[in-house]
Parts: C-alpha cells; sequence; structure tokens
C-alpha cells in the first residue's frame, strides 16, 4: 500500500484526488492519499504562513515552522519517507521518475505558493536518514503554486501501481512506455476506431487488412516518425 499525503494552504484545490481511477485505488486499499491544510500548523490569530524575504527582494517566502510541523505529523523515524517539494527549480520530472515513485513506500508532497518554502526545510529532511528530499517541477513554466503538479506527479504515479489500471496491457503499448531494452521513449502511433469513413477521411488500409505483421510494422514506423518528428521541433 502506497501513502500519500498532500500538504498545501489549498486543501481544496486537491479534490479531484478523491474521484475516478484514484477514488478506486483508494475504496480497493491499493493507494491511500491524505490532504493537509498547512494553516493548521499556525498558532497565531492569522494563521498566517508566510514573510518577507531575508535579503530583500519582491514577494513572500513560506515560513519554516508551520511546514515542519506538518510533516513531522505525519510521518515518524521508523519509516522510509520520500518528500517531495514542488518548485519551478527542480529536476524535471518524466515517466522514469514517475516508475520510480510508484515502487514507494511514503510520498509527502509539499504544496508551495508565493516565491516557495524556506530552504531550510529541504535542508533540514535531506539531513534525516530515513527520508530523501526530491524537490521536482513539471515543465519549463511557471504556476501558482505546487497543488496541480502534484496532481499531475500523482496521476503519472499511481497509474504504474498494479492493480489501478483496469488493463494493465494499456501501460506496455501506450505513448512514453519506457522500451523494455533502454530508457529510449518512443511516442504512440495514431489510432483509429470505427467507422472507417468518417467526413471522408479513411482510416489506413494496413489496419483493416488483419495482416498482424504488417499491422506492427507500420506501426512501429508511425511511432519512429512522429518522435523523430516530436524531438526536431
Ligand atoms: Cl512544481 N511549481 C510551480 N509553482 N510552478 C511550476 C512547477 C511547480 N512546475 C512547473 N512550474
Amino acid at each position: 500500500m502506497l501513502q500519500i499525503d498532500l500538504i498545501s494552504i489549498f486543501p481544496d484545490y486537491l479534490t479531484p484526488l478523491k474521484l475516478s481511477l484514484l477514488g478506486k485505488a483508494q475504496d480497493k486499499g491499493i493507494v491511500s492519499i491524505d490532504i493537509h491544510d498547512l494553516r493548521e500548523q499556525t498558532n497565531d490569530v492569522h494563521h498566517s504562513v508566510d514573510d518577507t524575504p531575508y535579503g530583500g527582494g519582491a514577494g513572500m517566502v513560506m515560513t519554516a515552522a508551520p511546514w515542519g510541523d506538518a510533516i513531522d505529523a505525519i510521518t515518524n523515524d521508523q519509516e522510509l519517507v520520500d518528500l517531495i517539494i514542488l518548485t519551478p527549480a527542480g529536476k524535471k520530472f518524466d515517466q522514469q521518475m514517475a516508475a520510480d515513485f510508484s515502487k514507494k513506500y511514503h510520498l509527502v508532497f509539499a504544496c508551495g505558493r508565493y516565491e516557495g518554502i524556506d530552504a531550510r526545510v529541504g535542508e533540514f529532511y535531506s539531513s534525516k536518514s530515513n527520508f530523501k528530499v526530491h524537490e521536482v517541477s513539471i515543465g519549463d513554466y511557471v504556476l501558482g503554486g505546487g497543488e496541480v503538479a502534484a496532481m499531475v506527479i500523482i496521476e503519472a504515479t499511481t497509474r504504474l501501481i498494479p492493480g489501478v489500471l483496469g488493463n494493465p496491457d494499456s501501460l506496455t503499448e501506450e505513448s512514453h512506455s519506457i522500451s523494455g531494452n533502454n530508457d529510449s521513449l518512443l511516442v504512440e502511433y495514431p489510432n483509429y476506431t470505427k467507422p472507417s469513413n468518417w467526413r471522408g477521411l479513411e482510416v489506413p488500409e494496413v489496419l483493416l487488412s488483419g495482416n498482424h505483421g504488417e499491422i506492427a510494422k507500420w506501426r512501429k514506423a508511425q511511432a519512429e516518425r512522429r518522435t523523430q518528428q516530436l524531438n526536431k521541433e
């Protein structure tokens, strides 16, 4: 069972994690997802979670104390924890990272906002022997906060866990599945379904031929052509 905890000042933003395939996986006991409000770790009347940056500059920085208290409250020293800090300055998320995360026991997602979280939070947990800290970004653009990025990572990660997907064969056939021999990524061939003629557009003849050898050859060539096209754009 994979335990996933998320910490955010906008816990309602993360409610889609209860729906669909992930909702079913939680009902089946394959994953457990718990969402925590960072502000529950504050004591002052304003429940403040940020302050001005040392050294000056624009924006606000999230203070370390509520983050440390929130992380301590959902972990213990006897377990292995992978702490994922969402930041546009992190390592770029990819399919290999999803495969690695899908084999973990306990993932904790720290969804920062504003100009990010005080750097000592990552530093503190990095020094603990049972923690591994990952600073992760989902791409080269800036979001308002880590919540959507965390959902992207959780969706890509949990669907790789046996029993989460209805049809496990779709894992090996899809776009960006990591091929068996090495880490080369091949995007998927184009797919078609009935009718064979739609608005005058015909499905490629070979797919109607019933010749499985020719179909496999055509699909491989299409996947290679598309991958090449993408990589030169
Ligand atoms: Cl993880 N956070 C924010 N705020 N922006 C991002 C991101 C994360 N990944 C890409 N852009």
